[in-house]
C-alpha cells in the first residue's frame, strides 16, 4: 500500500532541516484548517443560497459576495484560535485587524476568497496569503512588510483542492486534497520551477480592457500576442496557477485609455500586499518575476496603505523583461 506524504509531516521535516520553530507550523496548520471549511462551504453553497451579493460594499467599493464574508470569518477565526498572528490585513475589513499584539509571531495579508466574479458560476477561486516575521529583536515597529521581506506565500485554488506553497529560499511545493480531506505531496511533485521553453507559454489579460491599455503594452502585445496562446479565466488565484506550470505572463496592466476616464485606473486593479505580493513572491520562488507599470519589482515596493493596488505583470523571465524595457520606454 502506498501512502502520499501529508503537508503536515512536510513542513515538520522542513522546519527541522532549517532549524525553524514550530510556530509557523501552528500558523499554516490553522491555514489550511480554514481553506478545508471554505472548501467545503464553496462546494455546498448552491444548495445552502450563499453564492449571491451580501448587498454590502466593501472598502474598495465592490460588491460584497456572501461567501466573501463566510470565507472572511473562517480565515479570522483559526488565526486568532493559533495565538501565532499579530494582526491580519484581509481585503474584507477596512483596518488592520489585531489578534494577538503580545504573542503572535507573524503578520498575514491575504484575500479569503480571490476572483469573486466566479462565486456564483461555482468557478476556480482562490484564498490567497502572504506571511511575514516580527521583529525578534528590538521593538516591532508594526510596519507595512514589503514582498521581499514575506517568509511564505500560497494559495488554495477553491473547490479544485489544489494549494501552492512558496517558503523563502525554499521553492514552491504543490499539495493536493485526497479523499480524507488532507493535503498531500504526491511524490511525483517536486519543486515548481516555471518552464524554460517558450513551446507552453500562454499570455493571460483580461482582453475587453486592451485598448484602456498605455500605448506601450498595446504595442508589445500587438507585436507578441501572436506567439502564444490566450488564456483568462477571470481569477488571478486560477489563471496564475496555471501560469506557474506553463510559463509566459500574467498582466493586469493600469488603465489609463478608457473611454469614460472616471473608469481609468492609472494605478492598477489588484491589491499590492495579498494578490501581486503572493503571485509576486511565488514566482520568484518558482524562476519568474513580477513588475509594476514602471518597470519595478513588485518584491521592492514598500507598501503605505493595507489596500493600495498595483498593476502587475508577472511570469517567466523573458517576456515580464521585455515587457519591462518598454514600460521604461
Ligand atoms: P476580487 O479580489 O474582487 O476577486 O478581484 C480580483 C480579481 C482577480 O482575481 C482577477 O485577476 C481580476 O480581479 C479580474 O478582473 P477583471 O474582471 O477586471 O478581469
Ligand atoms: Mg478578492
Amino acid at each position: 500500500m502506498k501512502l502520499e506524504q501529508s503537508f503536515m509531516d512536510f513542513m515538520l521535516q522542513h522546519q527541522e532541516r532549517h532549524h525553524r520553530s514550530y510556530n509557523f507550523l501552528v500558523l499554516l496548520e490553522a491555514i489550511q484548517t480554514a481553506a478545508k471549511y471554505i472548501q467545503y462551504f464553496y462546494q455546498t453553497g448552491s444548495m445552502k443560497n450563499v453564492m449571491g451579493e451580501a448587498g454590502v460594499t466593501n472598502i474598495q467599493g465592490e460588491n460584497v459576495m456572501k461567501m466573501d464574508d463566510i470565507a472572511d470569518s473562517i480565515v479570522l477565526h483559526y488565526l486568532k484560535r493559533s495565538n501565532q498572528v499579530i494582526c491580519a490585513i484581509t481585503e474584507e475589513e477596512a483596518d488592520p485587524v489585531i489578534l494577538n499584539e503580545e504573542g503572535g509571531r507573524y503578520f498575514i495579508y491575504y484575500d479569503p476568497l480571490d476572483g469573486s466574479s466566479n462565486i456564483k458560476h461555482n468557478l476556480p477561486v482562490g484564498f490567497m496569503f502572504a506571511v511575514a516575521k516580527r521583529n525578534l529583536e528590538g521593538p516591532e515597529d508594526n510596519h507595512l512588510r514589503r514582498g521581499s521581506e514575506l517568509r511564505a506565500a500560497g494559495i488554495f485554488l477553491i473547490p479544485n483542492g489544489v494549494f501552492t506553497l512558496a517558503l523563502a529560499d525554499s521553492g514552491v511545493f504543490r499539495f493536493h486534497l485526497d479523499e480524507t480531506m488532507t493535503y498531500v505531496k504526491p511524490d511525483s511533485s517536486d519543486n515548481l520551477i516555471m518552464p524554460e521553453n517558450p513551446k507552453s507559454w500562454e499570455l493571460s489579460f483580461n482582453a475587453s480592457n486592451r485598448k484602456t491599455f498605455s500605448a506601450a503594452v498595446q504595442d508589445w502585445l500587438e507585436e507578441n500576442e501572436q506567439k502564444y496562446s490566450f488564456r483568462y479565466m477571470g481569477s488571478l488565484a486560477g489563471d496564475f496557477h496555471r501560469l506557474l506550470s506553463n510559463g509566459g505572463m500574467f498582466l493586469y496592466p493600469a488603465i489609463v485609455n478608457h473611454s469614460k476616464p472616471e473608469k481609468n485606473r492609472p494605478k492598477g486593479k489588484l491589491r499590492l500586499l495579498y494578490e501581486a505580493d503572493v503571485a509576486a513572491f511565488i514566482a520568484r520562488e518558482a524562476g519568474g518575476i513580477a513588475i509594476d507599470e514602471e518597470g519595478r519589482d513588485i518584491l521592492d515596493i514598500e507598501p503605505e496603505s493595507p489596500h493600495q493596488r498595483t498593476a502587475l505583470y508577472v511570469g517567466s523571465k523573458p517576456l515580464v523583461e521585455e515587457m519591462r524595457k518598454r514600460l521604461r520606454g
